[in-house]
């Protein structure tokens, strides 16, 4: 359970009887396999990235100093789902708009902000104002390789390692549908295959490589299709139900575990802002954005969960009141936190 918005602790504690078993199975067959409490702890994750990713985007446009700002608006099921999906040893390494991944493996918002402010306190101690390139071994994070897709190769190294050492680990990493046209990602699928590594890929397919659309990217946009030939297992599913990213992430990750091999998962979903925060992002139709809007995955995933009597009303209104407190304390505690000592600065440079 998230360890900073525990619904069922706070509403026990007021008295609110809480959540039960799904009223009736209408979802989809992956929905259904889905055990209640895992939905109302991804909502509560969701959250938590949706509240941290709107105050960044606020601090930006009101100058408050943050370095890279890549809004994950839209991407929050992918990020949490897949997440969430992993085990405590296995390794991730997230993209620039997996923000919620880098929360469920258990960085601290504290961390991250105090990292975009490029505070001592930051994950990377006032290196990288972003996150780009920040990981925690410990959390099983690997550093978000900027060069796109970089992270392919290396998570596969990692993948294999483990492979190696006959333990059983998996290696998860992400890549957007603009990276997926760059070499790297076709060699590392066809070394994956032929190695039937326990390595697990994401396609973040949100429709746009900066400002190109999907259709001036590539002539087969089928992702699932062009890397099957690859020998590799692939899903395709809805990046914006978290319900749908996580049951498949728990099946590509347990068929990697117990030497499967690799899965590459296409999950659709909709950049909702521009690439970075200084893109207006125009070129977007806006009606596609409107007809994603009404597939926002908090949203829906928050109206799931009160159609099902899985969660009542008061109890995801508590769970968006603490995210907010949260998310308002991480700020508070990162924006008075120091800069690094300049005497600092040859730290950890090697070459
Ligand atoms: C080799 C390389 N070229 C260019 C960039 C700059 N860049 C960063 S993200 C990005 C767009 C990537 O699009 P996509 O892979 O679809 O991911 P998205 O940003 O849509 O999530 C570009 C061009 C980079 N990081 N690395
Ligand atoms: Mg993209």
């Amino acid at each position: 359970m998230c360890p900073y918005l525990d619904p069922r602790s706070t509403l026990d504690a007021a008295g609110n009887p809480g959540f039960g078993e799904p009223a009736e199975t209408r979802f989809s067959t992956l929905r259904s396999m889905v055990d209640p409490r895992t939905q109302i702890e991804m909502y509560s994750w969701m959250k938590l990235a949706r509240t941290f990713d709107e105050q960044m985007v606020a601090m930006w446009k009101q100058g408050r100093g943050l370095g890279g700002t890549f809004s994950g608006r839209g991407h929050e099921a992918i990020s949490v789902g897949a997440g969430l999906a992993l085990g405590r040893k296995d390794v991730v390494a997230p993209m620039h708009r997996d923000l919620g991944t880098y929360l469920v493996r258990g960085m601290t918002p504290e961390r991250i902000f105090g990292n975009m402010l490029g505070r001592a306190t930051g994950a990377s101690r006032g290196r990288d104002a972003n996150l780009h390139g920040v990981g925690d071994l410990d959390l099983g994070i690997i550093g978000f390789v900027s060069h796109l897709p970089q992270s392919l190769p290396t998570t596969l190294g990692i993948a294999m390692s483990f492979k190696y050492r006959s333990e059983p680990r998996v290696a998860m990493t992400f890549v957007g549908d603009g990276g997926t046209t760059a070499g790297a990602y076709h060699e590392t699928l066809n070394m994956a295959g032929l190695w039937q590594a326990p390595f697990v890929l994401i396609i973040e397919n949100n429709q746009y490589a900066y400002s190109t659309p999907l259709t001036q990217q590539m002539h087969a946009p089928n992702f699932a299709e062009r890397a099957a030939v690859y020998g590799v297992a692939t899903s395709s599913v809805d990046g914006n139900s978290v319900n749908d990213v996580y049951q498949t992430c728990v099946e590509a990750i347990e068929r990697a575990r117990t030497g499967g091999g690799p899965t590459v998962i296409e999950a659709t979903t909709m950049r909702m802002l521009g690439h970075a925060i200084h893109d207006g992002a125009e070129y977007v139709p806006a009606d596609l954005l409107d007809q994603w809007e009404r597939r926002d995955p908090v949203a829906n995933h928050r109206q799931h969960l009160l159609d099902t009597d899985i969660a009542s009303e008061a109890m995801l209104e508590q769970v968006d009141t603490t995210s907010r407190e949260r998310i308002a304390a991480a700020v508070a505690e990162a924006e008075a936190a120091a800069m690094p000592d300049p005497d600092t600065l040859e730290d950890g440079v090697y070459a």
